[in-house]
């Protein structure tokens, strides 16, 4: 059966007669999985609906900002409600007050923040932040590990254990990643190697403490307290890349899951609610650097404006209320006996492996031995993703659109979601 797609085709030509590939994102563009991207036109709850008339149960929640499902009443009305007062004043607001009170409420470590409006800028201020503190220029980031589109992440990692930055990306000139250093995740001899060899130029490590961006790879026991040593040694920050993990594995984020405290955080996704919002904070030692306390330079026009404020309190308020963190892990509790039920002899078989760490979850296929790293996931069978993946699009499923992102567990999802997610799988790979 292949569903229809006629509206999706006739608005995908015009967007691109618009958009570089069609898609305001590149990942949006289907070219990783192949076939036409699906053109959506509204969301309740756990459905998403196309243009088509489509229907799919949503495992993707917009990449992590919508962990409570599509328009949550609550957060509508407090958007609608400011909305009506002011968008934007582009001056102090009591709601961004409020928010980053909360902020610091479930992260009490944190002394001063920063709003911005995408995890591209709070990353990006982060390690600038690293850099005033330290007078150092040099940064670490692993293999895998997504942080944004500013320049210096745009790096590819060369042979060997730690190499120098070389651009991955066209327009990015040499000199903005020749301070980047990548290291391979999950492993403490590279990052030993990066750190014998420039000890005492490195201002910051990046890591995500899981990484989300390369499918989903859990740290190793004791890998961030590792990071958090050798950082402390040679006097690097330590900055934890929580804009998809932040407030969706735990009250205290990865600091609380792991008993690991970087110096920095970065936040984005839930914290805005849906809308355009992200942060950056940590040790006052550090931040105090940022203008106009310090000198390190960092701003935006509708940072922190009231519209994306009070989506952001509204979503942390109801999430603190529901107690979310408790609720996703006993749904992925729910999925992992679903998956063990269902899939387990395939995963004996060597056609699959899956694994999950709160309300994410993945599968990757063409092995039953997780990847520890970058190179494990390129080795993983991708075709088979993509097969999987128009299966479960047929079946009214919808996750994004590539084998090296991560699914998500909303709120609404619900065990049948979970039980036909696994058996559009059985379908695809049994054979
Ligand atoms: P944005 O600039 O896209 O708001 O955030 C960048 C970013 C920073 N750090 C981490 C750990 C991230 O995952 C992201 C962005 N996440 C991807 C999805 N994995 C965004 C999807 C897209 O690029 O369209």
């Amino acid at each position: 059966m292949n569903m229809n797609q006629n509206k999706s085709k006739e608005i995908m030509l015009r967007s691109h007669a618009c958009f570089p590939g069609g898609v305001n994102s590149p990942v949006r563009s289907f070219r990783s999985v192949g076939g036409t991207p699906i053109v959506f036109s509204h969301g309740k709850g756990k459905h998403l609906y196309d243009v088509d008339g489509n229907c799919f149960v949503d495992f993707c929640s917009s990449w992590g900002p919508l962990i409570l499902g599509y328009s949550h009443p609550n957060v509508v009305s407090a958007i609608q409600e400011q909305a009506a007062k002011a968008i934007t004043f582009g001056a102090p607001s009591e709601l961004e007050v409020k928010l980053a009170e909360k902020i610091k409420q479930f992260i009490p470590q944190i002394d001063l923040l920063r709003f911005v409006n995408s995890g591209t800028e709070a990353t990006m201020s982060a390690v600038r932040a690293a850099r005033a503190a330290t007078g150092k220029n040099k940064f670490v980031k692993f293999e895998g590990c997504y942080h944004g589109h500013a320049d210096q992440f745009l790096v590819k990692a060369g042979s060997g254990l730690a190499t120098l930055g070389n651009p991955s990306s066209a327009g990015v000139p040499e000199g903005t990643t020749q301070d980047t250093l990548t290291a391979i995740y999950n492993s403490e001899e590279s990052i030993r190697e990066i750190f014998a060899q420039y000890g005492n130029e490195i201002a910051a490590v990046i890591v995500e403490p899981v990484a989300a961006n390369m499918g989903l790879i859990l740290p190793k026991p004791n890998y961030l307290n590792f990071l958090r040593k050798v950082t402390k040694e040679h006097g690097a920050v330590l900055i934890f890349d929580e804009v998809m993990t932040g407030f969706r594995l735990a009250k205290g984020g990865c600091a609380e899951v792991f008993g690991v405290e970087p110096d920095l955080w970065t936040f984005g996704k839930i914290i805005g609610g849906g809308l355009p919002a992200a942060a950056y904070g940590g040790k006052k030692e550090i931040m105090s650097h940022i203008a106009p306390l310090g000198r390190a330079y960092q701003a935006g026009t509708l940072s922190g404006n009231p519209l994306a404020m009070a989506a952001g309190l509204a979503m942390l308020n109801e999430i603190e209320k529901i107690n979310i963190f408790n609720l996703l892990e006993e749904k992925g509790k729910l999925l992992d006996k679903i998956v063990q039920q269902h899939l387990g002899n395939l995963i004996e078989k060597n056609k699959l492996c899956y694994t999950r760490i709160g309300s994410f979850f993945c599968f990757f296929f063409g092995t039953n031995q997780l990847p520890q790293n970058f190179e494990d996931v390129a080795k993983t069978e991708m075709s088979t993703f993509n097969k999987v993946y128009h299966a479960w699009l047929e079946n009214g499923i919808y996750l994004g659109p590539s084998g090296y992102e991560v699914g998500f567990l909303s709120a609404c999802i619900e065990e049948e979601d979970m039980t036909k997610l696994v058996e559009v799988i059985i379908e695809v790979v049994k054979h």
